[in-house]
């Protein structure tokens, strides 16, 4: 019993943000509403379904810092594909581009940032596989101050299929 309890109470510690998420949906994937490590506080995190053979996939969530120094996220990770990178939406002349943030995402200190389709987002090059609906996508994400967390992104409806479904995502 006295080896059992420090591990009971890390679980709880562990499982203490989720929970509520769990009472409402403990029938689907185990992702939280929102997660913190450090300042930097995760929310609405998901991905998309993929059609078969796609070479990417994406991913997309709030991040907010809750700190006074800015903080940055510097690199993902995932095991669905052989590279994570971070993306971001920008004009070349008059043609809507994504290309790699090669400094990382840079979250102001008090703000939101928002990785959502059209703007920033996590894109998952070289899939392995493809990413069903209903999937939780685990990602690594990685900020300079904040820390590593692994979280799960639950996937929904392909992006072709979205429109739709009339959703907001
Ligand atoms: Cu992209």
């Amino acid at each position: 019993m006295s080896l059992r309890l420090p591990l009971f109470a890390l679980a709880l510690m562990a499982l203490a943000p989720a929970m509520p998420a769990l009472a409402q949906h403990a029938h689907d994937t185990h992702a939280p509403a929102a997660v913190t490590i450090g300042n930097i506080e995760i929310k609405d995190a998901f991905t998309r379904a993929t059609l078969p053979n796609a070479p990417v996939a994406g991913g997309f969530m709030t991040l907010t810092n809750k700190g006074s120094e800015d903080d940055r996220l510097v690199s993902v990770e995932t095991p669905i594909a052989r590279q994570g990178q971070i993306h971001e939406m920008a004009m070349e002349g008059d043609v809507m581009k994504m290309r790699q943030l090669a400094d990382g995402l840079l979250i102001p200190a008090g703000e939101s940032v928002e990785l959502a389709p059209g703007s920033y987002h996590l894109m998952f090059m070289g899939l392995i596989g493809s990413v069903a609906e209903g999937d939780a996508v685990p990602v690594t994400l990685t900020f300079e101050k904040a820390g590593t967390i692994t979280i799960d992104l639950p996937a929904g409806c392909s992006a072709a299929a979205a429109p739709a479904h009339g959703e907001g995502h």
